[in-house]
């Protein structure tokens, strides 16, 4: 018989790769959407299109603890993948009470009806490098004190906690992942990477003439979403639940991303790119880099893609879907 995964926020970037991760396997899997998606299925659930027919998707709420013990009572999960949240950081400067809420019950809500339904089922938490924020160290390991820089970041780093009770105090085999920002065509457009690739392609189009950004000193480590979800699986294969960190070990600046997306099309940004000061946050997270050296040896897992492969990957795909000739459009196939 096939093993039952699963997945909250099986419609966003990172559950609609971990679904095809997933089955692939042989998995049967199982999504957690809100009733709006069930019933307007072409704007909604567009990164698991398809997918449907292969997942089997039940319609309920990460604020009503019923509804979650429903799921849970029905399909009996052996894995549970708790992707849902409000990710967007920038969100969570204009709505923090929002943001707690369904960040910090959601995840709350989701482990207390496993705890009731099905306390075997595994369960992996998604964590975030957000949770470091005003470093306290170069590079950022898991023993690393948390200084979260925004209301999300705060509502991580009590998920995380949660998390890290339920497995002490009731001996859940429940995982977090320390996941660095990790991206991928399938990024929402709301995200720096996507907005320059997507923004790039529309230039490249005729259909804009610049760019708005933020802070573009800010510096991120950043991954493939296809490659970080395998980490999310080999966390749940282990006999012991822990916290892993995830990430390339590289850190780049925004202005260097923008700079390799322009210039692999041959555009120079000085020409689009506006400063925005408006786009910059209250408070910032300037600096992150992770060392998943514990993750390499344990769960032997790294990352595959680089920097270069990633941004060149996203801009062959906004520009494909764009109607454009990208010079690198084999880079759009090869994964
Ligand atoms: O792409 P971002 O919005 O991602 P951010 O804030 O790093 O968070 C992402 O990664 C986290 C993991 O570390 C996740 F937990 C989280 O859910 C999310 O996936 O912004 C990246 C950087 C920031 O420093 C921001 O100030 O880019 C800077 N930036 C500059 N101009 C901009 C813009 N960010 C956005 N979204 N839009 C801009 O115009």
């Amino acid at each position: 018989m096939s093993a039952r995964a699963l997945i909250t926020g099986i419609t966003g970037q990172d559950g609609s790769y971990l679904a095809e991760f997933l089955l692939s396997r042989g998995y049967e899997v199982h999504g957690i959407v809100r009733r709006v998606a069930v019933e307007d299925p072409t704007r909604r659930l567009g990164r698991i299109a398809h997918l449907i027919g292969k997942v089997q998707l039940h319609a309920a709420s990460l604020e009503s603890f019923p509804s979650l013990c429903n799921v849970l009572r029905k399909v009996r999960p052996q894995e549970c993948y708790h992707l849902a949240a409000q990710s967007f950081v920038s969100y969570s400067f204009d709505d923090e009470f929002s943001t707690l809420n369904t960040n910090v019950n959601g995840t709350h809500y989701m482990l207390a009806a496993l705890k009731d339904e099905v306390p075997e089922c595994r369960f992996y938490f998604a964590g975030s490098s957000e949770m470091f924020g005003k470093v306290e160290e170069i590079p950022q390991t898991e023993r690393t004190r948390f200084h979260p820089r925004s209301a999300y970041g705060i509502s991580k780093v009590a998920g995380f906690e949660i998390t890290r009770n339920y497995r002490e105090a009731y001996g859940m085999h429940a995982s977090s992942g320390i996941l660095f920002n990790h991206e991928s065509p399938r990024r929402g457009f709301e995200f720096v990477t996507r907005k320059i690739t997507y923004g790039l392609a529309q230039i490249m189009a005729g259909k804009s003439d610049q760019l708005r950004l933020g802070n573009l000193q800010a510096k991120r480590d950043w991954g493939h979403a296809r490659d970080y979800v395998e980490a999310m699986w080999l966390m749940l294969q282990q006999d012991q639940a822990d916290d892993y960190v995830i990430a390339t070990g590289e850190t780049h600046s925004v202005d260097e991303f923008v700079k390799l997306a322009f210039g692999s099309v041959g555009l120079d940004p000085n020409r689009y790119v506006i400063v925005d000061e408006q786009l910059f946050r209250p408070a910032e997270v300037n600096l992150l880099i992770g060392d998943s050296a514990r993750a390499r040896s344990i769960l032997g897992w790294q990352a595959r893609t680089n920097f270069e492969e990633l941004v060149r990957e996203m801009v062959a795909a906004d520009c494909l879907s764009a109607g454009i000739e990208y010079p690198f459009a084999a880079a759009a196939h090869t994964h």
